[in-house]
């Protein structure tokens, strides 16, 4: 019998923590209502928000230099659909999980879908793989998939993403999410026009064939494993292929695939106002693309996206409903503990962008009042809404304190026992 944390060891260790969670819910709700805000208002927006864990990283992630597998790895879906439920038990924030194929493949996706069920999850957007070659592949990826110059290994990407559509169709997701690493590495190697019209022939045919209710999202990314040009490196390109493509063709940011510094809040504030906004892929970077825990590093920058969101919420923008997802590679770090603290992170940044006083932040704006505008931001960001997030959590059946339930649990000690150490490749991403 697989090993599950029991909810009434939660129970107990909230009861231990109780009073003080109370207290310091008490002063935060006293602190927001001296602003006018309602903290059952917040706490029950909270309550309501889901960020997606990407099946990817619930295994110990690696560089092109080395992966360093811990104790208990999962050993294919069905082991991290359970590791995604228990990050969800503890931290409910994650009721989604967001797959990869061909990693997730399985013979049977009823079963799958059923499995996902039980354990109380959903699936997101699937994920297509044209980054790589798989044993028996006929034609090879390594000089491009849906822009390579041999219209051959054009069509056997575009079949790849068909074939995700389909499996995405038996698992209940609504969106196929297409990153490419197309590129070059030295100028001259492609026509940097022509790539791009490959692009748009190889994506129409997919979109051609995407279901009535779901959407296709676009993915950029500056550079890597490109490193002269990448065909689709910025939202600029993005937003030009999806406003080519059609109205379910939207531009998913992924926090990481930026050139540093670049102001992302804008982006997403651009491409909300585009309409076409398809989500995002949250995490944290200092240098590339790092796929570091989401808050670990720029926590300011998460709340600024967050900020531009709840805006637009409060502006009803149109076509504004974008998908909230983590993609993040854990190298040193439990698996569990980073993604339950990262969604936690995300659930902050929405919370804190919640509280900013936007009436007296547009009459700042309007009085260009550049300081005082930004003390009301900043105060969202300053304001340790740590509490309320508890609070929706242990309303929602999961812990005041995850990370040390989950150490109190031992699971991951228990998985040891159950999951014999599979012999892991050296290096890679996954
Ligand atoms: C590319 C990316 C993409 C995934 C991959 C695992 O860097 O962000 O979203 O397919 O990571
Ligand atoms: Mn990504």
């Amino acid at each position: 019998m697989s090993y599950r944390i029991p909810d009434s060891l939660i129970a107990e260790e909230n009861a231990r923590a109780l009073a003080a969670h109370e207290d310091e819910y008490g002063a935060l709700s006293r602190k927001l209502a001296r602003r006018g805000l309602d903290i059952e208002a917040i706490a029950a927006a909270v309550a309501g928000f889901g960020v997606a864990v990407p099946t990817w990283g619930v295994g110990t992630g690696g560089t092109r230099f080395a992966r360093f597998p811990g104790p208990g790895e999962p050993r294919g879906i069905f082991d991290k659909l359970e590791d995604c439920a228990v990050i969800n038990q503890l931290a409910r924030a994650t009721p989604t999980c967001s797959p990869h194929f061909p990693w997730d493949k399985v013979s049977d996706y009823k079963e799958l879908a059923e499995r996902a069920r039980a354990l109380g999850l959903a699936f997101d957007a699937v994920n297509s793989n044209t980054f790589q070659d798989q044993s028996g592949q006929p034609l090879s990826y390594k000089f491009g998939s849906l822009t390579h110059a041999d219209r051959d290994v054009r069509a056997q990407a575009v079949q790849h993403n068909l074939d995700c559509i389909e499996i995405g169709e038996k698992l209940g997701s609504k969106a196929l999410t297409v990153w490419i690493a197309d590129g070059s590495n030295f100028a001259g190697q492609s026509n940097l026009n022509q790539v791009f019209d490959w692009y748009l022939e190889s994506t129409s045919q997919i979109y051609a064939r995407l279901p009535a209710d779901w959407r296709l999202f676009l993915e950029h990314k500056l550079y890597e494993p490109a490193f002269y040009s990448t065909v689709i490196s910025d939202w600029g390109s993005s937003l030009m292929a999806a406003q080519a493509l059609g109205p379910k063709a939207r531009c998913l940011v992924d926090l990481g695939h930026h050139a540093p510094n670049v102001n992302i809040e804008q982006i997403v504030s651009r491409l909300i106002r585009a309409g076409r906004l398809a989500g995002f892929h949250f995490n944290d970077s200092k240098y590339g693309d790092d796929d570091l825990d989401a808050g670990s590093v720029e926590p300011f920058r998460l709340f600024l996206v967050f900020n531009e969101l709840v805006d637009a919420i409060h502006a009803q923008a149109a076509d504004f409903d974008p998908a909230y997802m983590l993609d993040q590679s854990h190298n040193v770090t439990d698996p569990i503990e980073s993604l339950m603290q990262s969604a936690t992170e995300v659930v902050r940044a929405y919370a804190q962008a919640l509280i900013v006083d936007r009436a007296a932040l547009a009459d700042a704006q309007r009085q260009s009042d550049a300081l005082g505008a930004h003390r009301i931001l900043k105060q969202g960001f300053l304001t340790d809404v740590s509490p309320v997030l508890a609070e929706a959590r242990r309303r929602g059946g999961g812990a005041l304190d995850p990370i040390a339930v989950y150490r109190k649990s031992g699971y991951r000690a228990r998985k040891a026992e159950e999951r014999p150490a599979v012999a892991g490749s050296s290096s890679g991403i996954v």
